[in-house]
């Protein structure tokens, strides 16, 4: 036997301690990953980028592998996640993708009525996204074998307002304003993205990531009937369709007034925001299921003792009830001390050791 057979043979990756929570079973102590663990607060990533294009990067299988891997080594994270985003889906249905240093991504292309949400392409990721797929098999075989490696996908909504509003936006004026106005043509664009959505994550499963989770960053716009009505049955489908077997998580921030709702739509998991106590947020998703969060990311600025302090306060409330996955309540942002973010996950283990 090779030292990599020993391995495999001795550490079979459905053990993981970050595998186990999302199912639910007990762990010897709490797993831990960062929502963007890998990206410019990070001197290696920095490194990676002065040299290519945040696109170019995305494009490049062995550059995601190296990327993903010294991410999750530096913070001794439970789970690598693919380096990749959300946005490179829509490109697939035809519009342009640009990154713009500072202002962030613009989206290229007008989308009227229902009549040019019809004829916009199927997403087929088999031949837009294969360089993501060769990024998952690239990456997993440059990961230690125990790790699990995440892979993702933007959630429907957030998809379609980055397509509506062109880019990022504080109002979110059109994407409601096409949603109310012509809720037909919303639903035909909600279900060509689902279809999209599906194909894209089995295909990660397929090319071997261990869970995935789907981000509805920005679904906390929306008032509670509207996401029921416009959002829910979509984010739904997207569930139903993903292969079985594979642990689901579902996040999205400002999530507190239909938290219920959102739920419902899917996963085994609810990532949820730091804008709710972990406790209560738990009380109401039901503690049948599990749940990850919620760190504001801004106190990785604060000092080591204030920054421990309050990941306490987080795991004393979570209680090592199992299905926990502590996390952040949204991404790291750049400029974070890296030494915090290791502290924050060494404290994490060593205060949930059971
Ligand atoms: O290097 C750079 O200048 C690019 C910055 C950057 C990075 C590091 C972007 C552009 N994307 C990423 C990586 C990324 N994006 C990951 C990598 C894996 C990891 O977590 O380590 C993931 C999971 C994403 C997902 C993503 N992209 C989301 C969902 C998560 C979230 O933070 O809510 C969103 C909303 C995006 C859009 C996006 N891509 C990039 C930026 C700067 C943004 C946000 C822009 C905005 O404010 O709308």
């Amino acid at each position: 036997m090779t030292q990599q057979q020993q391995t495999e043979h001795t550490h079979n990756r459905k053990d993981a301690v970050f595998l186990k929570a999302l199912r639910g079973e007990a762990v010897p102590y709490t797993p831990v990953w960062l929502m963007r663990q890998a990206g410019r607060y990070m001197k290696e990533y920095r490194d990676v980028r002065n040299k290519i294009s945040f696109h170019g990067l995305c494009s490049d299988p062995d550059l995601v592998a190296e990327v993903t891997v010294t991410a999750v080594e530096k913070i001794r994270a439970d789970a690598a996640i693919l380096f990749s985003d959300i946005l490179l889906i829509i490109e697939s249905l035809g519009f342009g993708l640009e990154y713009h240093e500072g202002t962030g991504p613009v989206i290229l292309g007008e989308l009227k009525d229902k009549a040019a949400v019809d004829r916009l392409p199927e997403i087929e990721p088999n031949e837009s996204l294969a360089y993501v797929f060769e990024g998952v098999r690239t990456t997993r075989q440059a990961l230690r074998h125990e790790l699990p490696l995440i892979g993702f996908s933007g959630a429907p909504f957030t998809l379609a307002s980055y397509i509506l509003e062109g880019g990022t936006s504080r109002s979110f004026l059109k994407t409601k304003q096409f949603m109310y106005n012509d809720p037909g043509a919303w639903h035909a664009l909600m279900e060509k993205i689902v279809r999209g959505i599906v194909k894209y994550l089995n295909g990660q499963i397929e090319a071997g990531v261990d869970a995935v989770q789907l981000f509805d960053s920005w679904i906390g716009c929306l008032d509670p009937a509207s996401y029921r009505e416009f959002v829910q049955p979509h984010t739904q489908a997207v569930f139903e369709g993903i292969t079985q077997g594979i642990p689901t998580i579902h996040f999205g921030t400002g999530t507190t007034a239909f938290l219920e709702d959102f739920r419902d739509a899917g996963g085994d998991v609810i990532g949820v925001d730091f804008r709710v106590p972990l406790d209560e947020a738990w009380q109401r998703i039901g503690h049948n299921k599990g749940i990850q969060g919620n760190l504001d990311p801004s106190w990785l600025f604060s000092s080591q003792d204030k920054l421990l302090k309050q990941t306490k306060v987080i795991l004393d409330q979570a209680g090592q009830r199992p299905g926990y996955v502590f996390n952040l309540g949204h991404g790291v942002l750049p400029h974070t001390p890296v030494e915090n973010v290791q502290a924050l996950v060494e404290a994490v283990h060593t205060y949930t050791k059971r």
